[in-house]
């Protein structure tokens, strides 16, 4: 008996164990890939295994209690009022507690909002309902690399995958976009953050990365990617009808690559020999939109005077 009970307990063990894996795998948290993520993620369990520790001795002592001191058993309710021991107790406990649980994460927060001396500036803008980045002339070795690029980030996912039913629905499903923001490896990324018309925000779980992009403010965040490859997020505030359809997507690469893919954008924004901006889908206006509206305004100045 003994035997078939240890069996059936090992059987157990196993299959929570695998349970556990693909729960965490489908629920968990995304497998940090900066050490601000990695921080977040080590709070999230200390900070949740807290929670359950207490639930367990409070729901266990409430149920202990109802049943052994039941009437039905004999018991009689004991009657005690200004307990000064008891009350100082439930008083201590619940603020050390508090103070195990608050210092770790302030330690975290305050790293999260350093974002002084960054390798590399960029600046993210939410747009109804596409990301624009740019990448800014600032502090630190690779603003000279990549300063002036450019580009607008659409979704990629085609409307027949949102809303044909019979058209198969991508491995990255409304996580693709046409340009991602290419960012170099183990550098300090800062990201600048505002927003053009409604308030949105930029979203990275990996990174740990989550900050509102307001219109007519700045905030910034930033990360440092550990390790190449691609990593995708999403807007994270409720924008508007297509607020599903503007996806984040970073792609980490080394610094030889990080340099080649800026030559390339710069040589592709760069005015062909006839004077005209090469039209790359610019709905932004940034470059020749924008330029030609200067141009406008410059004459209309001219003819005024
Ligand atoms: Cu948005």
């Amino acid at each position: 008996m003994n035997k078939i009970t240890g069996k059936a307990l090992a059987a157990a063990a196993v299959a929570w164990a695998g349970f556990a894996e693909a729960a965490t795998a489908k629920y968990g948290l995304q497998e940090p890939q900066t050490k601000i993520a990695a921080d977040i993620y080590d709070l999230h369990t200390f900070l949740f295994t807290v929670c359950v520790v207490i639930f367990v001795l409070v729901f266990g002592m409430m149920f202990w209690s109802i049943l052994k001191h039941r009437k039905s058993l004999g018991h009689k309710a004991a009657h005690f009022h200004e307990n000064t021991t008891v009350e100082v107790v439930w008083t201590i406990i619940p603020f050390l507690i508090l103070l195990g649980m608050a210092i770790p994460a302030t330690k975290t927060v305050v790293e999260m909002k350093d974002t002084s001396n960054p390798d590399l500036t960029i600046k993210a803008t939410g747009y109804q309902w596409k990301w624009g980045y740019e990448y800014i002339r600032g502090e630190g070795d690779l603003a000279g690399v990549s300063d002036g690029v450019h580009f607008l980030s659409n979704l990629k996912t085609t409307m027949d995958e949102i809303y044909d039913k019979s058209t198969p629905k991508g491995e990255n499903y409304l996580l693709d976009v046409d340009n991602e923001l290419v960012v170099p490896v183990g550098k300090k990324v800062r990201v600048l953050l505002t927003a053009e018309d409604v308030i949105h925000a930029f979203w990275v779980p990996a990174f740990g990365v989550k900050q509102d992009a307001i219109p007519g403010f700045i905030r910034d965040t930033w990360f440092k990617a550990e390790t190449t490859g691609i990593y995708r997020g999403q807007c994270a505030e409720l924008c508007g009808k297509e607020h599903g359809f503007m996806p984040i997507v970073v792609r980490v690469v080394s610094a030889e690559e990080f340099a080649q893919w800026a030559a390339d954008k710069k040589a592709a924004a760069a005015p062909t020999t006839t004077g005209v901006a090469p039209t790359g889908g610019d709905k932004m206006g940034d470059s020749s939109a924008r330029s030609a509206g200067i141009v406008a305004a410059a004459n209309l100045t001219a003819s005024s005077k």
